[in-house]
């Protein structure tokens, strides 16, 4: 048995999370200088759902980086999905990447841009680090330590009054109309209750962060992949608050959809006002893989 230093593949936890630490300032620094930039920019499953050659590099980067240290581990990339690679998760320790968090701010030149790293051994997630790349906040944690923004302890709030709540959401990129009208009325659902406000700022990752740090009380999407809450789920689980899915059930990755909330009465509160929104899953190609 491992021990209480639960090992990956040999690695101890605490030696990956500081490798993530590493790639992602040095991610985040190429992210920051590039903002400003002319972008070369592509579009993968919608108009809206866009590509640059920074995410392109940055990914590579962090691949090359984590794998070299790392060589029995897998990884699930943002960008290397788009190209064809297969998106599902093995006992294996996989490293699951989004490069920037927030790319359709990045070509725009608006400064809500994170990189997202986190680990996943035996399907559980272990530890997850999301540097706020213009900010330079780095947010980090690991499964029973812990999570800190630039090293300060961070508390998810303890509100559970729905009608007090700050709700951060993101419409995501799809445009298919129908689709739209949902994602708008559960908005409107929720406005009703009242809510206090519902707020987006483009990064699916850094929604979640604010979770944690209990800058607002809940954060919930349809549409978002598992890149954009793998490393995520661990900070806010960390912080004291609570990931799960939309039907009030345990957090499925894979799902394309979450609620979170400082507390788990919130996150139910908000469960039962969203009506569903589907989309194909991350891993809708498992079974064609192995
Ligand atoms: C995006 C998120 C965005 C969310 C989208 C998408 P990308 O990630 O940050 O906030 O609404 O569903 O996943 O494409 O910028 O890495």
């Amino acid at each position: 048995m491992a021990g209480s230093e639960e090992r990956s593949s040999q690695q101890p936890l605490g030696e990956c999370l500081d490798a993530a630490v590493k790639v992602a300032l040095e991610a985040g620094k190429i992210i920051r200088e590039a903002l400003r930039i002319e972008k070369r920019v592509q579009t993968k499953s919608s108009a809206a759902d866009l590509v640059t050659e920074t995410d392109r590099l940055v990914e590579n980067l962090i691949i090359s980086t984590l794998s070299e240290k790392f060589p029995s581990h897998r990884f699930i990339g943002e960008e290397s999905v788009a190209d064809g690679e297969k998106c599902f998760l093995t006992d294996d320790p996989t490293w699951i990447i989004d490069p920037i968090d927030g790319t359709c701010n990045f070509v725009h030149g608006a400064p809500v841009v994170a990189v997202s790293i986190g680990l996943s051994v035996k399907k559980e997630l272990e530890l997850g680090v999301i540097y706020s790349c213009v900010e330079e906040k780095l947010y980090t944690g690991r499964k029973g330590h812990g999570a800190f923004c630039n090293g300060q302890k961070l508390q998810a709030s303890n509100q559970t009054d729905l009608s007090k709540a700050l709700i951060l959401t993101e419409l995501g990129s799809i445009r298919d109309p129908v689709a739209v009208k949902k994602l708008f009325n559960n908005m409107e659902r929720l406005l009703k209750v009242p809510a206090h406000g519902i707020r987006i700022i483009g990064s699916a990752a850094l929604d979640l962060c604010h979770v944690a740090a209990g800058d607002v009380d809940a954060f919930y999407q349809f549409g978002l992949h598992c890149w954009d809450m793998a490393a995520a789920a661990v900070i806010v689980r960390e912080a004291g608050g609570i990931m799960m899915d939309t039907t009030g059930e345990s957090l499925d990755l894979m799902s394309r959809r979450v609620v979170a909330a400082g507390t788990s009465e919130m996150a139910h509160k908000i469960c039962k006002e969203l009506q569903p929104v589907v989309y194909e899953r991350d891993d809708s190609t498992e079974s064609t893989s192995n």
